[in-house]
């Protein structure tokens, strides 16, 4: 958190008006979107896109989840260890997928085949980038992943 923190400060990600969304964010829809270049576990990510006045991403449709995953595989953003935090998370009920920021039951769903699989461990998900961003669950306390934030 403390390295993602100092590079909020230090000018990187320093959000400028700049039409729709700040500088250096993806416009689409009503959303604009961050792309973190530094790994973090899913808790720091949270905290990280609250400071920046927004939430981890909740994809909704295969078109949102269209755009992301051709956003990453076009290479401009940074290639990621395990991939990239998303705002889903299994942690309250077991198998209940929900969206973290709204709390809505995650109806649109993009899974890798086999995946979830570590149901009582894995409870946060990820686009996992082995697998061209398709949907992981993984340890929430990865903190060799990137995350995405939104804000509409
Ligand atoms: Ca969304
Ligand atoms: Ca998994």
């Amino acid at each position: 958190m403390l390295i993602v923190y100092h590079q909020l400060h230090t000018g990187n990600y320093i959000a400028v008006a700049n039409g729709a969304c700040p500088n250096g964010w993806l416009s689409h829809g009503l959303s604009c979107y961050f792309y973190s270049k530094t790994s973090v576990d899913f808790a720091d990510a949270m905290v990280f896109c609250k400071h920046i006045d927004a939430a981890l991403v909740e994809i909704e449709s295969d078109e949102e989840n269209k755009f992301i995953q051709n956003s990453l595989k076009n290479f401009t953003f940074k290639v990621p260890p395990h991939g990239y935090w998303i705002g889903l998370t299994d942690i309250e009920i077991e198998n209940e997928w929900k969206w973290i920021e709204s709390g809505n039951s995650a109806s649109y769903i993009d899974w890798n085949p086999g995946q979830p699989d570590l149901r009582q461990s894995e409870n946060c998900g990820i686009l996992w980038y082995s697998t061209g961003f398709t949907w992981h669950d993984d340890f929430c306390s990865d903190n060799l992943a990137f995350f995405i934030c939104e804000k509409e």
